[in-house]
Formats: structure tokens, sequence, C-alpha cells
């Protein structure tokens, strides 16, 4: 039986519930994991919205204050789940503790904050990782190993869009999300994130950005109440949208290769539509979140006759990462799955001693993309981001 580590967790909403299902499905599916997680505490500011999560979740114990939590010497692995603008001051201190970090994606709301976090993992010695959880999608992994082996060639373009449409209602509220103390940015450090990962995962350093930013609805209801990370009710008032509703960008990468970025929360019928396509001199392919477990794919060596994108059920276990640990061929996973991978990876970094893919360093190094690409919004100009 494996060694186990407790879990101390901050944040019990959406990426709270998500995280909380990764470390109750981690052992079971994947008994080989080489530390078993144990679901310690539970931390939120209110008293009776962490307990009642903390049952329905199942962890032991519940914590209000997370300075305690990070503090408490029984916790060997703190989970930060928490909008953008705790994650700094929280990772900061659980480094100082000692702790093990799993920190929610954007790594930080500012470049500055993101260097400091790099730094006081280094100095601590502990594992940080940031859980860009698109990144442990099969179908992704399966376009890293062929863009990797050279069956595309060489990469000429990438090109990404990440939309939503939650907002698109003016009366929807002001939110946290869409506040920048809290948040950070808008949708650029929300999606814009993710898909900067998956670009610098699968094509490599970004070196130069050109942008633009939009906040169309500028002005909104404030918030009287919310029960989930989107779901929330309008109130009384009304204040400042002080961050961007859509993202749009060019890039250069150190490879060679070009790629456009378009992130929105105003593309009507849109849900959660996160998708790229590849382009290299011997080969395509194109990822659709909606359809995660599918891959399409292009490969020159085709025969003339077939030639043409051929879509991959990427779910057999004997060749694709994770799906063993699943179920037979065909039997499909989905979203809340990345993060049991996530998870998965953590711990066995964790008992390795090194910090899996996205390291905090990753973080920091998609943080300088999103703020060149702020700064390029403000110059109009192209801009480099100073990793
Ligand atoms: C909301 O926009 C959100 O939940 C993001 O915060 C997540 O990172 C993304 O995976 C889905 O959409």
């Amino acid at each position: 039986m494996a060694a186990t580590i407790n879990v101390g967790l901050v944040g019990y909403k959406f990426m709270g519930k998500a995280h909380s299902n990764a470390y109750r499905q981690v052992a079971h599916f994947f008994p080989d994991v080489a530390l078993r997680p144990v679901l310690h505490t539970l931390c939120g500011r209110d008293e009776a919205g962490v307990r009642a999560a903390a049952d329905q979740f199942g962890w032991a114990n519940v914590e209000t204050d997370w300075h305690r939590l990070v503090a408490n010497e029984a916790i060997g692995l703190v989970d930060i789940s928490t909008p953008g603008d705790s994650h700094a001051p929280i990772a900061l201190a659980a480094a100082e503790h000692g702790k093990h970090i799993f920190c929610e994606k954007p790594l930080a709301n500012t470049l500055p904050e993101a260097r400091q976090m790099v730094e006081a993992v280094q100095r601590a010695g502990v594992v940080g990782m940031v859980n860009f959880n698109y990144r442990r999608v099969p179908a992704v992994q399966l376009a890293q190993r062929l863009i990797a082996d050279g069956r595309l060639g060489t990469i000429y373009h990438w090109r990404a869009v990440y939309l939503q449409d939650w907002i698109m209602d003016p009366n929807f509220p002001l939110v946290w999300r869409l506040q920048k103390d809290q948040a950070g940015s808008g949708t650029l450090g929300d999606l814009g994130a993710h898909i900067v990962d998956l670009a610098r995962m699968l094509v490599g350093e970004i070196t130069a950005v050109t942008g633009l930013t939009e906040t169309f609805i500028k002005r909104r209801p404030l918030e009287a109440s919310s029960d989930s990370a989107l779901g929330a009710t309008a109130g009384e008032g009304m204040g400042e949208v002080t961050v961007d509703d859509a993202a749009l960008f060019l890039a250069r990468f150190a490879s060679g290769a070009v790629g456009s970025f378009e992130v929105t929360r105003f593309a009507k019928g849109r849900a959660n539509y996160n998708s790229f396509e590849i382009n290299g001199s011997k080969g395509s392919l194109r990822f659709n979140l909606e359809r995660m477990n599918e891959l399409e794919v292009l490969l020159e060596d085709d025969q003339p006759d077939v030639a043409g994108f051929r879509t991959v059920l990427v779910s057999n276990g004997a060749v694709h990462p994770y799906w063993s640990a699943w179920w037979p061929a065909g039997h499909i996973i989905g979203w809340e799955h990345t993060f049991t991978h996530g998870v998965y990876d953590l711990l066995n970094g964790i008992a390795a001693g090194s910090s899996p893919a996205a390291t905090f360093e990753d973080g920091l190094r998609c943080q300088a993309v999103l703020d060149a690409v702020e700064r390029s919004a403000g110059s109009k100009q192209w801009v480099e981001p100073e990793y």
C-alpha cells in the first residue's frame, strides 16, 4: 500500500469541486499512484458553506482561515483553488511552511507575483504545479507525441480559439471574474492562459505578440449572491467592469511558426469551445474540446485516393496515455478526468521530488505572454514577453 499525503484545499466552489473529485478518484483508478491523497481539510471563509461542501465532497475537517491551513503540520499538500488575487499570498506562505503546492491557472494575477511564486517554491525545494488541465486530455497528449516524433514535419501554423458566452446578458452581474483586482484580467487570463499553455506545450516558446482586448459591456448590476463559479444573481446598483470581455492576438514562436489566438465570453452558442489546429510540412491536426476523445489528423503519407483528415478516437489503453486506468477502448471519458490525470502526475511528482508540467516556471512563462498581450493592446505595437 502506497504512503499517504494529507491535502488541504482552499476553495470549495467550481474548482474545489473538480479537485475534490480528482483526489477521491485517483487511487481508485490508478492503484499504482505513488502517494494516496487523504482529503484532510477543506478551507473557505464562510463556515456554513465550507462545512456543507466538506460533507458533500468527503473532507474530514474544515478551516475558515488559509493562514491556519498552511501552518497545519499535518498537511503536506496545499491546493489553491481560489480567485487569482489570493494565489500568490497563499502559495508564498505554503512554500515557507514547506508544503507542496497545486495551484489553479493562471498562476497569478501579475507577472511580478508569478516570479515571486517561482522563487518561493525553488527556495523551499517543494513541488509546485499549475493546473492547466487540458494538457492531460489524451487527444492533446497524442498531438504532442505526433509533433515530437516529427510526424507533422516543420510546424508552420498554430490557430486557437477558446470561446464562451456566459456573460452576454447585460444584466448578468459583476461577479469576481469581471473585476481586475480579483481576477487579474478577464478572458485573457481565464481562457487565453489555457491556449497559451497549450501552444507552449505543443509548438514551443512565444517570442513576440500583437493584440487587442475589448470590453463590450462596461457596467453591470452588482452581484446579490452566487452559488457556483458561473451562476449569480443581480442585486441593487451598478459597477464598472474592469477586465476584458474578449482578446485577440497574433504570435511568433521561437521555432519560426506563427500563431493566432482568440478568446471571448461573447460567442453566442459557444458554451466552452476550446479548439486548436496545427499545420506542419507533413501533416495537420485539429482538436475540439466538445469532442475531447477525438483528434483529427491528416498525414502526407496517406495514399492520395483516401487522403484527408481522419478522426482518431483516442481511447486505446495500449498506446494512449492514462487510458488503461479507465475503460476498454471506445468507452469514452470526460472533462473531469483531466483533473484526475493531473492529480495522478502531481502525486507521483511529489513522491519523486520533481514538479510535473505545468511547473510554476511554465505558469510564469504563460503569464509573461499574457502580460505582453496586455501591453501590446495598450501600445498597439508588437511586444516581447519578459521571461
Ligand atoms: C470559466 O470561464 C472556466 O471555468 C475557466 O475558468 C476554466 O479554466 C475553463 O476550463 C472552463 O471555463
